[in-house]
């Protein structure tokens, strides 16, 4: 009988850490380990693609709906092509290098001229509003 009450005990104690540690990934700095927030699908960091490319967008931690009133919780992707990150609480401009996914849209096809470039995924909320650099990603691609 002891035995049951020290396996539950113990049980409970790495469910506990478990979603402490989940609790302090989400309000943390991000690092590179940190899952939570937009992912590029497809192309991955470093890729060498030609153009046009197709470009997938995942979020983790969110949900994509689209634009108009703000629920929490949710947003919708932005492409940033060759730019940085929005910073949180800004709203993301609307031109040719910021590309608004405002119907909840989560791929796209792109055309991008021959070399380097950067990628950059920000989500935002139903007012276009920045989750910030922890709701970013950066990838670089090399375009044929
Ligand atoms: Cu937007």
């Amino acid at each position: 009988m002891k035995h049951w009450f020290t396996l539950i005990a113990l049980a409970s104690t790495l469910l506990i850490s478990g979603v402490a540690q989940a609790a302090c990934k989400h309000e943390g700095a991000c690092s590179q380990s940190c899952t939570l927030g937009p992912q590029f699908i497809s192309p991955k960091d470093g890729d060498t693609i030609s153009s046009p490319l197709s470009i997938q967008m995942g979020i983790k931690g969110m949900k994509v709906h689209q634009a108009g009133d703000i629920i929490e919780g949710t947003g919708h992707h932005h492409l940033i092509i060759d730019g940085a990150y929005v910073p949180e609480n800004e709203v993301v401009p609307a031109d040719e290098k910021h590309i608004h996914f405002g119907k909840g849209q989560t791929e796209t096809t792109i055309q991008l001229k021959p070399g380097k470039h950067t990628l950059t995924l920000q989500f935002a909320d139903g007012h276009h509003q920045s989750y910030g650099k922890v709701m970013s990603k950066t990838i670089h691609i090399t375009v044929k």
